[in-house]
């Protein structure tokens, strides 16, 4: 007989920006198993194993289920109004005491676009500071600050259908099969059908096994290698000169500056010989529709928004964009970051990419949440953290992030963390982050909840309540709303998701033609959405760019803020695995997926092992400058030698311990893709 309590309900895996469409299996009130959905436009009834695995991350037995408030080192349950009214008194006390600047709040990218709307809005409104910002910050801020420069948008610019309409596929500095796993099934499947594969990176990939060309270049070397490559197509005329008449400025200053990037002097920095230089950039100016994806690699550098910048020059000059199947594909990583900073959960930006500083914008924002708008520039993530050591900031919300393990410097962010007078975490599990905090408050997870994920290609969708939220959880975007009330704004109390997304919409013009109901026909909407293209936007910058003409703007090639020396004399860089995900809070609950990474590795190339007495398996003593860490090697010549890899997912073994703060000028990405180690084999007994 059929369980009248069972149903399978549609809704969005949690993990990464690919937003596959996922059944959540539900009997008597829990999630019991997942399901592909075969119609879903961007999955097509294929799901990676953390897509499968997903039911695992919700299983309440280590959830928190009740405020928790820390006495005397340990926490203790509370009621919601004793946790609240503790939190108002320290938040006010900091107000009078220090002014609104000296309270913030980190959203999360994890969370739903209502949540994150609502926690700018709480930023902005009840606290009175634009000191809100999320994981963008260290992933893809200078995507959104190169792009908005060069393109006017910072978001991909083709659907993820393109990649079958593509000739060439260019893989730049990310690693879709491990990190974007059924985007990146899709790039073997068009390679097969025809597709050419060219990568760019300096470990071999799975992709760059099996692409027709692998520029394995050194760490930090994509605008040397970038500038080398526009030299070579101008030398050779194979710039696209229409196009750059028509839509691109400033073609004469990148002329002068890519003259002093000639192949030979390239090669020399690169490391990739001159006649993979000539083949790349023959490539990719002479196919006809070249999808280009970048990820980390060009990112997560201090240099990384020129890198955007650099990328940017090479789609513009040689005219793959604009197209279908043809443009510039930053992979967004998380479920909802391209929601997160679409809802302005940023310091420089109102939703939808409205300048925060900007008169006209302030008295918009103004009019609607019926408020005064702070008129001091707000701090960025890493900017609370260095405040919080100088003594001139005293509160914050981190709302499901887990900066101790994810931020670089793991003891410079528990040093800051622990200098707060009031740290507040809102979490679904015990953090290393959570456990400094001084007041823990219980979560929703994505299965418990309505709302929407934007997805990498601006692809807006329903996230749906399968499940109620175990013991006291709430919803994010209701215990904000909650806390402001007590903090005297009225402004944040929503009935439900709905309302806090019709509220959205209007507010933000990329999504303002978007209801809960239009998101049910055809799986969602691609933004921009509103009366001139209600049915959505497949393919930005079309007819011309968001910005009018591209721009064109020359960068110059800078080394690492820290490069390999005689104390530290090898380069470290960090990857993801396909079996975890970010700090490993939610993967890590997954026996399929523990079982199939021990906790923590170093990759090492063969002749770097042989030199220091490794082998597979060996305990080993990384340090830094900034810290040590010991795990176990992992030898492979997927590396090259002189660089050696760690992934971030394990607070056993954190890898953060390492990484170097330095961080680009612009956006204050920390340059997580290199720093310098030593190692030393550890004698067990
Ligand atoms: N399984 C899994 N999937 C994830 C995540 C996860 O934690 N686990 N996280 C999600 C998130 S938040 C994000 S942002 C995405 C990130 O996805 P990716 O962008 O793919 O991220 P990474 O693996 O960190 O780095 C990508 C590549 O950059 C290369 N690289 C390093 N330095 C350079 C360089 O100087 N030049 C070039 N060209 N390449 C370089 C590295 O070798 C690596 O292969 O993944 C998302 N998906
Ligand atoms: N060394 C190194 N460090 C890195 C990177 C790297 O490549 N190398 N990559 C960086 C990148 S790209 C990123 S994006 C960051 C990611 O860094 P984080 O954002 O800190 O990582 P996540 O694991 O995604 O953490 C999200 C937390 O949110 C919680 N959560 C999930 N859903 C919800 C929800 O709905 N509400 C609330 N309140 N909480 C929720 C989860 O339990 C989890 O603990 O890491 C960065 N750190
Ligand atoms: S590719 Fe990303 S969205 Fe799709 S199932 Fe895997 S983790 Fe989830
Ligand atoms: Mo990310």
């Amino acid at each position: 007989m059929s369980n009248p309590s069972k149903k399978v309900i549609n809704t969005i895996c949690p993990y990464c920006g690919v937003g596959c469409g996922i059944g959540l299996q539900v009997s008597d009130g829990t999630v019991t198993g997942v399901e592909p959905l075969p119609q879903h436009p961007v999955s097509q009834g294929m799901l990676c194993v953390k897509g499968w695995s997903s039911a695992f991350a919700l299983d309440p037995y280590d959830r928190i289920k009740t405020p928790l408030i820390k006495e005397n080192g340990h926490f203790r349950p509370a009621s919601w109004s004793e946790a609240y009214q503790l939190i108002v008194d320290s938040f006010q006390a900091i107000k009078q005491e220090h002014g609104p600047n000296a309270l913030g709040l980190i959203a999360c990218a994890r969370a739903t676009n209502e949540d994150c709307y609502a926690a700018q809005k709480f930023a902005r409104t009840v606290l009175g500071t634009h000191n809100i910002d999320h994981c963008a910050r260290i992933c893809h801020s200078p995507s959104v600050a190169g792009l908005r420069q060069t393109l006017g948008s910072g978001a991909m610019t083709n659907s993820i259908d393109d990649i079958e309409k593509a000739d060439l596929l260019v893989i730049f500095g990310c690693d879709p099969t491990e990190n974007h796993s059924v985007l990146g099934g899709r790039m073997i499947q068009a390679q097969q059908a025809g597709t050419k594969l060219l990568v760019v990176d300096p470990r071999k990939t799975r992709l760059a096994k099996l692409a027709d060309l692998h520029l394995q270049l050194n760490l930090g070397t994509n605008i040397a290698l970038i500038n080398g490559l526009i030299n070579i197509i101008f030398s050779n005329g194979w710039e696209d000169k229409t196009f750059i008449e028509e839509r691109c400025e400033n073609i004469d200053a990148l002329r002068k500056k890519v003259a002093g990037y000639p192949p030979k002097r390239v090669a020399e920095i690169t490391g990739v010989p001159v006649d993979q230089l000539h083949a790349a950039a023959k490539m990719y100016s002479q196919s006809e529709r070249t999808f280009l994806a970048y990820g980390m690699g060009i990112t997560q550098y201090t240099s990384g928004t020129n890198n955007v910048i650099a990328i940017s020059n090479l789609t513009l000059v040689t005219g793959q964009i604009g197209r279908e199947g043809t443009g510039i594909n930053p992979l967004r990583g998380q479920n909802n970051v391209q929601g997160a900073c679409d809802m302005g959960a940023l310091p420089n930006v109102f939703p939808g990419y409205q300048e925060a500083l900007d008169a006209t914008s302030q008295e918009k924002f103004g009019t609607a949440w019926k408020c005064e708008i702070p008129q001091q520039k707000g701090l960025t993530s890493l900017g609370m953290t260095s405040e919080a050591l100088n003594g001139r900031f005293q509160g914050m919300i981190i709302m499901g992030e887990d900066p101790v393990v994810t931020d670089p410097d793991q003891n410079h962010v528990l040093r800051a963390l622990e200098a707060l007078d009031m740290l507040v975490v809102v979490e679904l599990v015990m953090t290393e982050t959570a456990k400094v905090a001084d007041v823990i408050l219980p979560a929703a997870a994505f299965a418990e909840k309505d709302g929407t994920f934007t997805n990498c290609e601006r692809r807006v969708q329903r996230v749906r309540a399968a499940i109620p939220p175990p013991g006291d959880a709430k919803t994010d975007w209701q215990i904000l709303g909650e806390l402001a009330k007590l903090l005297g704004y009225d402004g944040m109390q929503w009935p439900n998701a709905e309302a806090v997304f019709d509220e959205l919409a209007q507010l933000t013009p990329l999504y303002q033609g978007m209801s809960y109901d239009k998101l049910e026909l055809d799986n969602g909407l691609q933004w921009p959405c509103n009366d001139a293209t209600p049915d959505g936007t497949k393919l930005l910058h079309s007819g011309q760019f968001s910005r009018g003409k591209g721009r064109l703007i020359p960068v110059d090639h800078t080394d690492p803020a820290e490069m390999p020396d005689s104390d530290y004399p090898l380069y470290l860089t960090t990857t993801r695995l396909h079996y975890h995900y970010g700090c490993g809070s939610m993967t890590r609950k997954s026996p399929l997926l523990e079982r199939e990474t021990p906790s923590g590795v170093l990759f090492i190339h063969p002749d770097d092992a042989r030199k220091l007495s490794i082998q597979a398996g060996t305990l080993l003593r990384i340090s830094s400058r900034r810290g040590e860490v010991e795990t176990r090697a992992v030898v492979t010549d997927d590396l090259p030698p002189g660089t050696v890899a760690m992934p971030y997912h394990f607070k056993e073994a954190p890898s953060n311990l390492l990484t170097n703060t330095a961080q680009d000028p612009v956006t204050k990405m920390p340059e997580l893709k290199a720093c310098a180690v030593k190692i030393e084999v550890v004698t067990e007994q």
